[in-house]
C-alpha cells in the first residue's frame, strides 16, 4: 500500500473523550470512528488489524478441530422463550418488532440458536463430538459503554459451542478450548492468564476468564505471580488427547488466579507473601461448561449407544475479537504510539522516503516495495511529499514494528536503515539485506490480512 492512496485519517489532537491510551491511539491513528455510544465504524487500518486477529482465531480453531458457521444477527424471540432467557436477560438485550409485530432481538450470544441447529440435524451419538463456532457481531445494550472498543455495545465476538455425549467428553472440550486459547493469545503477542471466574447470565459451574494484565483493565484480579512465568510456546499438542489437554489445563490453572467475583481471601493467603499480587486485568475471553442447561429445555438429545435418548453436554467459549485490539494496544505502546506485535501488525513494515521526488530515492523505495510485495509481505510506503519528521511521527503512531528509511545520503553508500519500533535501534544495510531481514522476521508467522 502506498500512503498517498490509502485512507489513514490521522488526528493531530488527542480526542477529549478518550480516557485510556488504547482508545486515544485508535482514534488518533485513524483506526475507528465512533458513530453512537459504543458503536464504531472500522476504518482501513483498524479493519485490517481486526481481520488479522480474526484470521488467527480461525487458524487456531481449525487446529483444534472446530467447525466454523455463521448465524444471523437478528434472532426471533421464540427460541429464547424456550430456554427461559428471553425474560431473564434484562435490559442488555436489544429487542424490537418487525412489521408483523413479531418479536426480534439483536443477538447478544447464541446458545439457543446453535442448540436449535444441532437438534434439527444431529440425532446420534456417533456424530459427536462436535464443536461449532462463529465470529459474528453481537449487541449488548451496556449501561456504560466506554473505553472505545473495550466495552462496546456492538462488538465482534468469536463464540463457540461444544456438543458432547458425556460430561467427561464435554470437560475435554473445555480443556481443549483452554489450550487453543492459550495458543491464540500468544500468537497475538499477549499473555492472557486463565482465571477462575463467575458464569453470569451464560450459567454453569466451570468457567475461566482469560485476563491480560493492564492498569486500565475493568476487572480486579488476585494471583500468584508464578502464573506469569508460564508460556505455551510452540509445543505440539494432540487436541484429541484428553490427557495432554488436561495436563495443560492443570499446568496453567493450578496456581492461584481469580477475579474479584470468585476471590477467596483464605486461599489467597496460602500463596507465599512475595508472590501474592493484586492487579487489574482486561477480560479477552471466557470458557464455560454448563452441561445440559440449554439442551434439556430445548430438547437437544441424541440416541446413546444403548438406543436411549440423552441430552447432550454443552459448553460455550468466547473471545472478544474487537476488544483484543484495545487489549493489545494497552499491553504494547509507548508515548509515541502503538507498537504492534508482529503477529497482528496491519503492515509488516513501513518504507519512509526521506526525499520524495529525488530520482534515486524514489527508485530505491519502489524496488524495496516490489521485492517485499513479491515475497507476500505487505509494506506501507510513505510516498507523500512531507517532512521526514512528520513521516516518522505517523509511522511511530500507527506502530508498524519495522521501518526501512531511504534517503539520498545512505544510498550514496549503498545502504538503507532498518529500525525496530520496539527498541528504537537502527541498523544500516543494503536494500537486499533489508528485504531478507524483514522476510526472515515474518517467516512462518504470516497471517492473511485484507
Ligand atoms: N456465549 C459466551 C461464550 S461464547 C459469551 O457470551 N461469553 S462472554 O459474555 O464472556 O463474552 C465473550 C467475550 O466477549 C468476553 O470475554 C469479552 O472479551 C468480550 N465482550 C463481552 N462483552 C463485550 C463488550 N461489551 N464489548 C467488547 N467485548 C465484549
Amino acid at each position: 500500500m502506498r500512503l498517498s492512496r490509502y485512507f489513514l485519517p490521522v488526528l493531530k489532537e488527542t480526542p477529549a473523550e478518550a480516557q485510556i491510551v488504547s482508545h486515544r491511539y485508535m482514534l488518533r491513528a485513524g483506526m475507528i470512528k465512533q458513530q453512537s455510544a459504543g458503536i464504531y465504524s472500522w476504518l482501513p487500518l483498524g479493519f485490517k488489524v481486526l481481520r488479522k486477529i480474526e484470521n488467527i482465531v480461525h487458524e487456531e480453531q481449525a487446529r483444534a478441530g472446530h467447525v466454523p458457521i455463521q448465524m444471523p444477527i437478528m434472532q426471533g424471540a421464540d427460541l429464547w422463550r424456550e430456554s427461559g432467557r428471553y425474560d431473564d436477560y434484562g435490559a442488555e438485550m436489544l429487542r424490537m418488532q418487525d412489521r408483523h409485530g413479531r418479536d426480534l432481538l439483536f443477538t447478544p450470544t447464541a446458545e439457543e440458536m446453535v442448540t436449535d441447529i444441532f437438534r434439527s440435524h444431529v440425532s446420534s451419538y456417533k456424530d459427536l463430538p462436535l464443536t461449532l463456532y462463529q465470529i459474528q457481531w453481537k449487541f449488548r445494550d451496556e449501561i456504560r459503554p466506554r473505553f472505545g472498543v473495550m466495552r462496546g455495545r456492538e462488538f465482534y465476538m468469536k463464540d463457540g459451542y461444544n456438543f458432547d455425549l458425556t460430561k467427561e467428553d464435554a470437560l475435554h472440550a473445555y480443556n481443549r478450548h483452554l489450550v487453543s486459547y492459550l495458543r491464540t493469545y500468544e500468537r497475538m503477542g499477549l499473555q492472557a492468564i486463565p482465571m477462575r471466574a463467575d458464569s453470569g447470565p451464560i450459567g454453569g459451574d466451570d468457567t475461566h476468564e482469560f485476563l491480560v494484565l493492564a492498569d486500565t483493565g475493568e476487572s480486579e484480579v488476585f494471583y500468584d505471580s508464578a502464573v506469569t512465568d508460564l508460556t505455551f510456546g510452540d509445543r505440539e499438542i494432540d487436541y484429541d488427547s484428553h490427557d495432554q489437554c488436561k495436563a495443560i489445563l492443570e499446568e496453567f490453572t493450578s496456581k492461584y488466579a481469580r477475579t474479584d467475583e470468585t476471590h477467596d481471601e483464605a486461599l489467597f493467603n496460602d500463596v507465599p507473601d512475595e508472590r501474592r499480587r493484586t492487579a487489574r486485568g482486561i477480560e479477552v475471553g471466557q470458557i464455560f461448561y454448563f452441561g445440559t442447561k440449554y439442551s434439556e429445555p430445548l430438547g437437544a438429545t441424541v440416541q446413546g449407544p444403548d438406543g436411549k435418548p440423552v441430552p447432550v453436554h454443552m459448553g460455550s467459549h468466547g473471545i472478544g475479537v474487537s476488544r483484543l485490539l484495545g487489549a493489545i494496544i494497552e499491553a504494547s505502546h509507548d508515548d509515541k504510539g502503538i507498537i504492534w506485535p508482529e503477529g497482528v501488525t496491519p503492515f509488516h513494515c513501513g518504507i519512509v522516503n526521506l526525499k520524495q521526488g529525488d530520482e534515486e530515492a524514489d527508485a530505491a523505495c519502489e524496488a524495496l516495495y516490489k521485492s517485499l510485495s513479491a515475497l507476500g509481505l505487505e509494506p506501507l510506503y510513505d510516498d507523500r511529499k512531507e517532512r521526514a519528521g512528520g513521516k516518522f511521527a505517523t509511522m511511530d503512531l500507527i506502530g508498524l514494528p519495522w521501518r526501512i528509511t531511504v534517503g539520498p545520503r545512505g544510498l550514496k553508500n549503498g545502504v538503507v536503515e532498518v529500525t525496530s519500533r520496539r527498541t528504537g535501534e537502527s541498523e544500516e544495510m543494503t536494500p537486499e539485506l533489508a528485504v531478507a531481514k524483514i522476510a526472515g522476521i515474518y517467516e512462518g508467522h504470516m497471517v492473511r490480512g485484507l
